[in-house]
């Protein structure tokens, strides 16, 4: 298959065309449009909404450019209103695709094509021309688990039997938007392209969406975000819950180089709204390892203890494993206090002062709904009464939401619900009534315990990182890492169980380097050297912990350990001895059993790391980490 330049490239008038103009002197893109290349490219595709020629030239050549490939009917330039919104909103209620829950203000649920319901790690890759640049030398035989790579030659093929025509019949969205507060010098624009109107209503709660983006933007750059449903009209197949989608035709590309995303053939969350895995980790990984910071699957959070100093702290978990419920934890300790900055996504970089200043590049949560409820996460619930959009929930007909950890919460026992496939169901019933990996999302700014500085443009001066895993065996609730780079190390081994966020089935341990497995932007190898390399004047890194909640109590009760000075050193790191965590309250707590490290456990474990780093990271792993390997072997050794 023959690929053509044109899709590839940003179009750019030849050498040759601009000296054979008498308009040398001026710019390649007012030459751009003097040529009147945009018209052209768009032909008879109609602006619906905007004018795409008061935007910057550089973003009317990539809305035209993308038109003439995807072909829609019109193009809409959005604003990011609340009139806007309304308009969209009543448009897909009239269609089907969103029910409003009565019971709130302004909250809907929408359900998908139940074949369209989580990230699809498997077609989900990094294009770029050395394959190292994605993926680590790994050992013979062993296929790397991080960085899913495809040639550019290769992408080209499947680019071209994708996206020529596939917003046929639909309408073309542009979406300006920023990722973090608009104007932070941490913050990053993007424009996202895309035919599904519920991106659209997403995008607006999860990023900025802003006509000052256009001003902001200016002669800086922007990541170029292209989605699209996948299912150009007249639609041959039968199109399920007013959910088009392709799933078997799933694509989701990134060229870090180019700052490009192209998405085809699902709307569901980290697959759809660029802005979140694609941008904000994949593509912002690239742009941190260039720029000297850090873009990390990592929520933010500030903790005011009873003497009214104030921490912050960035977390790592893989997906579903806890970083929402923890970013808004209500702590049961008299006079200690949370406050929510993100839950999902930490852009990081360290400031004159030498500390490590933090902003959260999103502006809503995209949460996990089951498990959430008035007990376990009392702060997410009342972030979602309003303004929010709900995703293969199940509905009452109240007009409530409903999922599995709701159960104590129905007043009315004989209450109808509908589950997410539109079926009747009952309390009781073997199915779940919501999927899994059904989701909340909610504007951060709703948050009753959101941060005041949440959108500081400075970010907030992180002091702790904490990994953390579903870890059901072995693991202690808690220990202090002994420094950057066995805290580096530590975080490069973190393991968890699969959950629904992603297509695994089962629940398997499986490794999570630093919850970023699926979103590793490039070599983990070099990801490590880069964080290995921030410890340097005047830097001050933080302290790295490791925790793990999943260890026992089904209830998951959550602390906030607070450290005393009376610590124990064990292998893997210090952990708090008996007394040293306040755990008033908590009722029985198995502290020898929370806390201990089974010799035969950790032995069978470090035999196992060491063959994961030599296998998946083989040639490319930093020294620094070999040597926190081999000490940490030791110590395991003399357990
Ligand atoms: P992503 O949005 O996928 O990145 O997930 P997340 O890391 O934000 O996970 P979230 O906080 O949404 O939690 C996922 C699920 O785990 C929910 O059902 C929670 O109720 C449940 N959960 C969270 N924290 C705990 C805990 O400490 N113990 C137990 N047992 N369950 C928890
Ligand atoms: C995750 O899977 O880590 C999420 C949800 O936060 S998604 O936006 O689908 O990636
Ligand atoms: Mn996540």
């Amino acid at each position: 298959m023959t690929t053509n330049p044109n899709l590839l490239t940003p179009f750019k008038a030849t050498k040759a065309d601009v000296e054979s103009s008498s308009l040398r002197q001026i710019s390649e893109d007012a030459f751009y449009v003097i040529n009147e290349v945009v018209t052209r490219r768009l032909g008879h595709i109609p602006i619906l909404k905007g004018d795409l020629h008061d935007l910057p030239y550089k973003v009317q050549r990539f809305v035209a450019e993308k038109a003439e490939l995807m072909r829609p009917r019109g193009i809409f330039i959005c604003d990011g209103s609340q009139h806007e919104a309304e308009q969209i909103i009543s448009k897909l209620i009239e269609r089907g695709m969103l029910t409003p829950l009565a019971a709130y203000e302004n909250n809907y649920l929408c359900r998908t094509d139940p074949k369209d319901v989580a990230r699809v790690e498997s077609k989900t890759w990094m294009v770029t021309p050395d394959k190292y640049q994605t993926v680590t030398h790994t050992a013979p035989g062993a296929e790397p688990i991080m960085g899913h790579w495809m040639s550019p030659f290769e992408f080209g093929g499947e680019l071209d039997s994708r996206f020529p025509g596939c917003m046929a019949g639909r309408i073309m969205y542009v979406i300006p938007f920023s990722m973090g507060p608009l104007g932070s010098p941490l913050s990053k624009i993007g424009i996202q392209l895309t035919d599904s109107n519920y991106v659209v209503l997403s995008m607006r709660i999860m990023t900025r969406v802003n006509p000052d983006v256009w001003e902001v933007l200016g002669n800086n750059d922007f990541v170029r975000c292209i989605h699209s449903v996948g299912l150009p009209r007249p639609v041959k197949q039968r199109v399920i819950n007013h959910w088009p989608c392709n799933p078997e035709r799933v694509l989701i590309a990134h060229r870090p180089s180019e700052r490009e995303i192209w998405s085809f053939g699902s709307g569901y969350g980290g697959n759809s709204l660029l802005g979140k895995k694609c941008f904000a980790l994949r593509i912002a990984s690239n742009i941190a390892h260039d720029e000297g910071w850090l873009a990390e699957h990592m929520l933010i959070m500030g903790v005011t203890r009873p003497n009214g100093k104030e921490h912050f702290i960035a977390a790592a978990f893989p997906s579903a494993c806890g970083k929402t419920n923890l970013a808004m934890l209500e702590p049961t300790l008299p006079g200690w206090k949370v406050r929510c900055v993100g839950d999902d996504i930490a852009w990081m970089k360290f400031g004159e002062d030498g500390r490590l200043y933090a902003i959260n590049p999103e502006a809503g949560f995209f949460g996990v709904a089951p498990g959430t409820s008035n007990k376990t996460n009392p702060m997410a619930v009342g972030t979602f009464q309003k303004n929010s959009i709900f995703t293969n929930v199940a509905e009452t007909s109240e007009g409530r939401y409903y999922w599995e950890g709701l159960e104590d919460e129905i007043k009315d026992k004989n209450v109808e619900i509908t589950d997410w496939l539109g079926n009747p169901w009952k309390l009781g019933d073997a199915t779940p009534a919501a999927h899994p990996n059904s989701r909340f999302a909610a504007p951060a700014k709703q948050c009753p315990i959101i941060h005041p500085d949440w959108e500081s443009p400075e970010g907030v001066p992180i002091e702790a990182i904490i990994f953390g895993g579903r870890r059901p065996d072995g693991v202690p609730l808690v220990f202090e890492t002994f420094g950057w780079h066995h805290g580096i190390f530590t975080g490069a081994c973190l393991k968890s169980e699969t959950t629904a966020a992603a297509e695994h089935k089962g629940k398997n341990v499986m490794h999570d380097p630093m919850a970023m497995r699926p979103f590793m932007g490039y070599n983990f190898g070099k990801y490590l050297d880069h964080w290995i390399s921030l410890e340097k004047a005047p830097h001050k890194v933080p302290k790295i912990y490791h925790v793990n909640w999943f260890r026992k109590s089904k209830e998951g009760k959550f602390l906030w350990p607070g450290f005393g000075d009376n610590i124990r050193d064990t292998a893997v790191g210090v952990i708090p001895s008996q007394g040293s965590i306040n755990l008033d309250g908590l009722g029985d707590i198995n502290w020898d059993e929370l806390m201990s490290l089974p010799a035969d456990y950790w032995k069978q474990d470090a035999k196992e790391v060491r063959k994961f780093l030599e296998d998946q990271v083989g040639s490319d792993l930093p020294n620094e980490i070999r040597e926190e390997l081999e000490s940490q072997e030791k110590r395991i050794e003399a357990l």
